[in-house]
């Protein structure tokens, strides 16, 4: 057994096993643990199909998913050149003065982060698309990057996918190297919703660029400067990454009655932080609220007063974006954000296959073959079936979001939670309290975390039944949500022109403000001793090495990874598992090839379950590889 552990540990399998393996590993010794994946995986699908997943909160068992097609690629060929390689070759300040002469327009595939992350709650599993990658990256290695990390991918994947969001990114890193990788990063909120000690955020982005992110994109949720100094500085001087900067857009530039985010303010931020080392600027419209119009008047006064790149990000909820993006692109903006079709539109990003033919035949055209996008445009609708749960309900384009300016990538969680509270009814009031709770709190910036802040205080008084004036009246006696109290504190820095002072006092009551960065009050985390204790807490029944990445998701979500560990002590990888069967358990009779690991692939057939004993239990029979296995589940109905 002891003998087997090793050989099967992945540390060893890697050949990274030094001297010290034998000694640091305990789990080698722990005969119990040996890797039995099979009864771990089929405990996972047994209690599934008992109970059901948690996170599945409705289901339709008359569904019938199709076989999503992966487009053809030749595992043979070498990956072709594409954007990494440049990187490599160029370093970050050639490769940026490259784009910025380039005439083409570029393209940001945001498939695999914002685009499910905006319609899907987030919910996309590496499995589908670990699938997809390889083809991809050697169909169309004309793709600027993909963003494929960061935003709320991180904590979805260990709260809600049993997965390591360092383990996602590694794998598909092997799948595509040859393209830039991006993240989303929330500056020294990290991929939070809370400011972290500054040698977190520092050790964070060290890690990330190790394990394969290029772009880091860098944005503050009050478009606060000082707080996204300090990535920007880390990215430069610990990674040989891209460093991009994001203004959050918000407003409309084009009304002269709206003066707090004005071109004025705009190009100024962005000035700003090219000053503060960026080596590109992004434009983040993340509610979708850059009209066409307003993109001329923007990308070419950026155009104007920048030297470095420009990167345009925008959601569809209003269906018009794709005009924002004509006019940006004759503006000349260097990048666009773009989703493969199948997971486009509404809430996502505008349609990349779309976009491509709008450009077709113009001087800024860049080759893409159609068709195979719009097989990949194919192969996302299929597996997007798969998550039906998870879809946020939106069924057209909306003008609404002029009005309440919600973030597409917060829309998908927003009715959920109004959901979860009773108040599925009443998301329309949910909406339109949006709107009036940012007029109160002074029109603020709104993206993630202090697009929650709004949000969570639009359901507390929805729910409470309060308007602006009861709050004015009557907020001493009102015990506010708790991110309220602490965005009002300073938590999340300073909003330009600062909070509404009779409101924070209202909020406040007797707790203090600061003003200087939230980070500078925290401790510094001891990473040497900290990660010591760490290993030794969690290595234990752990049948992968503890590694210094898990000690990072712990210090960011420590609670959120105890649970993830668990559930992986528990269960094994469920990651190995196909989509539908880790949703929704598997049908009697269903046949399901489960790969342990490479080369080792099971056979798992559901051949019956069992009623209920005097004790709740229910035996599960399976076959697997033809061999009778039963696991048993306390049926909790
Ligand atoms: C995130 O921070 O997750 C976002 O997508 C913000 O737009
Ligand atoms: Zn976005």
């Amino acid at each position: 057994h002891f003998l087997q552990n090793v050989i099967q540990h992945d540390t060893f399998k890697e050949g990274k096993a030094t001297v010290n393996f034998i000694q640091n590993t305990p789990v080698l010794f722990d005969i119990k643990l040996s890797q039995d994946r099979t009864s771990k995986i089929t405990q996972y699908l047994g209690e599934v199909i008992v109970n059901g997943n948690p996170d599945v909160k409705t289901m339709d068992s008359s569904k019938v998913f199709r076989k999503p097609k992966i487009p053809k690629f030749d595992p043979n060929a070498a990956f072709p050149k594409g954007t990494k390689d440049l990187l490599t070759e160029m370093g970050p300040e050639k490769f940026c003065a490259w784009l910025k002469d380039e005439k083409k327009i570029h393209y940001t595939d945001t498939t695999i982060r914002d685009a499910h992350q905006s319609l899907l709650a987030t919910r996309m599993r590496t499995f589908d698309m670990l699938k997809v990658a390889e083809s991809y990256a050697k169909n169309h290695p004309n793709t600027f990057s993909i963003e494929m990390w960061g935003g709320a991918t991180f904590d979805v994947a260990l709260r809600f996918l049993n997965e390591s969001p360092w383990t996602r990114l590694r794998e598909l890193r092997k799948l595509m190297p040859n393209i830039l990788f991006q993240m989303l990063l929330r500056g020294s909120n990290g991929v939070g919703y809370k400011a972290y000690p500054d040698n977190l955020i520092e050790m964070f982005i060290e890690k990330s660029w190790e394990n394969g992110i290029d772009i880091f994109r860098i944005f503050d949720s009050l478009n606060w400067v000082r707080a996204m100094e300090p990535s920007i500085n880390y990215v430069r001087n610990k990674t040989g990454g891209i460093a991009e900067a994001a203004i959050s857009y918000t407003g409309d530039i084009l009304d002269p009655k709206q003066t707090k985010y004005n071109l004025k303010y705009y190009t100024q931020l962005a000035k700003d932080l090219e000053n503060a080392g960026a080596h590109m600027i992004a434009i983040k419209d993340m509610a979708g609220l850059l009209k066409p119009y307003a993109a001329t008047e923007l990308v070419g006064a950026l155009k104007d007063t920048l030297k470095i790149p420009i990167h345009l990000h925008t959601h569809d909820t209003s269906s018009i974006q794709s005009a924002t993006y004509l006019k940006a692109i004759e503006a000349g903006v260097d990048v666009v954000d773009v989703a493969l079709g199948g997971l486009s539109g509404l809430t996502s990003q505008p349609n990349f296959n779309s976009v491509v033919e709008m450009i077709k035949q113009q001087e800024r055209a860049h080759e893409f073959d159609i068709n195979s996008l719009n097989e990949f445009s194919n192969y996302w609708e299929d597996v997007r079936e798969m998550y039906y749960p998870f879809e946020s309900g939106l069924k057209a384009g909306t003008a609404e979001v002029y009005q309440h300016e919600i973030p597409g990538g917060q829309y998908s969680n927003l009715r959920p939670q109004a959901e979860a509270l009773g108040l599925g009814d009443r998301f329309d009031e949910v909406k339109k309290m949006y709107g009036r709770v940012n007029e109160m709190f002074g029109n603020l910036v709104k993206v993630t975390p202090s697009s929650k802040v709004v949000g969570d205080m639009a359901i507390f008084m929805v729910t409470n039944d309060l308007y602006p004036e009861d709050v004015m009246a009557r907020g001493h006696e009102i015990s506010f949500p708790e991110s309220v109290i602490n965005f009002f504190k300073g938590d999340l820095g300073q909003p330009i022109g600062g909070f509404p002072k009779e409101l924070q006092k209202i909020v406040l009551k007797n707790n203090k403000a600061y003003t200087d960065r939230p980070n500078a009050h925290l401790e510094p985390i001891d990473f040497d001793a900290e990660y010591k204790i760490f290993q030794k807490k969690f290595q234990k029944g752990f049948t992968r090495a503890i590694e210094f990445e898990d000690f990072l998701s712990y210090s960011l979500y420590p609670r959120v990874f105890e649970q993830a560990h668990e559930k992986y002590k528990r269960y094994g990888s469920t990651a190995i598992l196909p989509t539908p069967n880790f949703f929704y358990g598997m049908k009697v009779g269903e046949e399901i090839l489960v790969d342990l690991e490479p080369g080792k692939t099971i056979i798992v057939k559901l051949l019956s379950v069992a009623n209920a004993d005097k004790d709740g239990n229910r035996i599960v029979f399976f076959s697997v590889n033809g061999e009778n296995r039963f696991v048993e589940v306390k049926d909790a109905s």
